[in-house]
C-alpha cells in the first residue's frame, strides 16, 4: 500500500501549518531561557505530527474551517505527545539515546532540564486548550477528554504497565489494554476533539470504533518496524523491544502482520459505517490507514 495521494495532499497543507503554528507560539508563553532551548529542541525535532493532523482532519471531515483557535487546540495534543517521548527517553526510563533523528533531549540538556522540558510541555498543553476563542464550554470538555486519556487511567498507566511488566509475558488482552492505554488513548483523544472543537457528534461511536483501531494498529506496526527497520530508517533505537511486551515478542512477525492486516480492516468497516449512516466522506480519514505500508 503506498501513502494515499490524499492524505499526501493534506499532509502537505497541514503539517507545515502545525510545524509553523508551533515554531510561532511556543517561545511567547516559556519565561527561561534555557528551558525555552530545551522545549523548542524537541518540538521543533521533526516529527510526524500524526495526532494534531487527526484532529484537524476530523474537522475538516466534519467541514469546518480552521482557524487559529482550532489550531492552537489541535497542536495542544503534539506539546503532550513531545512530554511524553522527553520523558520515555530519560536514564530513568527507557534511557534512549536518539529520537526524531537527533540526541534525545536529556543527551543534550541533562536529565534535570529534560524532566523540566517535559513538565512544561504537559502543563502548557492545558494551558493551550483553555487559551483560545472557543466557547468555554468546548474548552472545558477538551480538558476533561485529554486529562482522562493522557492521565492515570490513560497513557500514564500504559507507561506504567509498560515498564511493571517489562521483563514478563504478558496475554494477548493485557497486552492490548498496554497498548490501547499508552499508545491508543493519545490517538483516540486526537479524534475526539476534533468532534468537540466541531461540537458535532454525528457517528461518535464509529469514529471511535475508528481511532481505537487507528491506535492499536499504530502500536502494532510500531512494534512489527522494531524488529525489521533499521535506526537510520526510524531515526530512534532498534531491537530495543526484546525485553518488552510486544505483539512480536508475543506471537512472532507473521502473526503480529495479520493482526494488524485485521485491525485496521475493523477501523475501515467503522469509517464505512460513518460513511452509510451520516451521508459524509470519510475518505481523509481512511487515507490515514496509508500510512501502515503493509
Ligand atoms: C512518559 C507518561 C509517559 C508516557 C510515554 C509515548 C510514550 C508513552 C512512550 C514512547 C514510546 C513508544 C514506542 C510509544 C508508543 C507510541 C509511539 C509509537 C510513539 C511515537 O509516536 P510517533 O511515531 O512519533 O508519532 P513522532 O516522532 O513522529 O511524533
Amino acid at each position: 500500500m503506498a501513502i494515499d495521494n490524499q492524505l499526501k495532499t493534506f499532509e502537505d497543507q497541514f503539517r507545515p501549518a502545525v510545524n509553523q503554528f508551533l515554531q510561532a507560539h511556543l517561545a511567547s508563553d516559556i519565561d527561561q531561557t534555557e528551558l525555552a532551548t530545551s522545549m523548542q529542541y524537541s518540538v521543533n525535532a521533526g516529527g510526524k505530527r500524526l495526532r494534531p493532523l487527526l484532529t484537524l482532519a476530523v474537522l475538516k471531515t466534519l467541514g469546518q474551517s480552521i482557524g487559529d483557535a482550532q489550531m492552537k487546540s489541535a497542536c495542544a495534543v503534539e506539546l503532550l505527545h513531545t512530554y511524553s517521548l522527553i520523558h520515555d527517553d530519560l536514564p530513568a526510563m527507557d534511557n534512549d539515546g536518539l529520537r526524531r533523528g537527533k540526541p534525545t533531549n536529556h543527551v543534550k540538556f541533562g536529565p534535570g532540564m529534560a524532566t523540566l522540558a517535559g513538565d512544561g510541555l504537559l502543563t502548557l498543553s492545558f494551558q493551550w486548550l483553555v487559551d483560545n476563542e472557543l466557547p468555554a464550554r468546548t474548552q472545558t470538555a477538551l480538558v476533561a477528554e485529554l486529562s482522562r486519556l493522557a492521565g492515570p487511567a490513560g497513557m500514564v498507566a500504559g507507561q506504567a504497565d509498560d515498564i511493571y511488566f517489562e521483563d514478563q509475558q504478558l496475554d494477548l488482552p493485557r497486552l492490548k489494554k498496554l497498548h490501547r492505554h499508552k499508545t491508543g488513548d493519545l490517538i483516540s483523544y486526537s479524534v475526539r476533539a476534533g468532534e468537540l472543537i466541531a461540537n458535532d457528534f454525528r457517528g461518535q461511536h464509529d469514529l471511535a470504533q475508528f481511532s481505537r483501531a487507528f491506535g492499536l494498529a499504530f502500536q502494532i506496526y510500531d512494534d512489527i518496524l522494531d524488529v525489521t527497520s533499521s535506526a537510520q530508517q526510524l531515526g530512534k533505537p532498534v531491537h530495543q523491544d526484546e525485553h518488552k511486551n510486544t505483539y512480536p515478542n508475543l506471537l512472532g512477525l507473521a502473526a503480529s502482520s495479520q493482526a494488524l492486516s485485521d485491525t485496521i480492516e475493523k477501523g475501515q468497516a467503522a469509517l464505512a459505517h460513518f460513511e452509510t449512516e451520516s451521508q459524509i466522506d470519510s475518505s481523509l480519514l481512511a487515507s490515514f490507514f496509508s500510512y501502515f505500508q503493509v
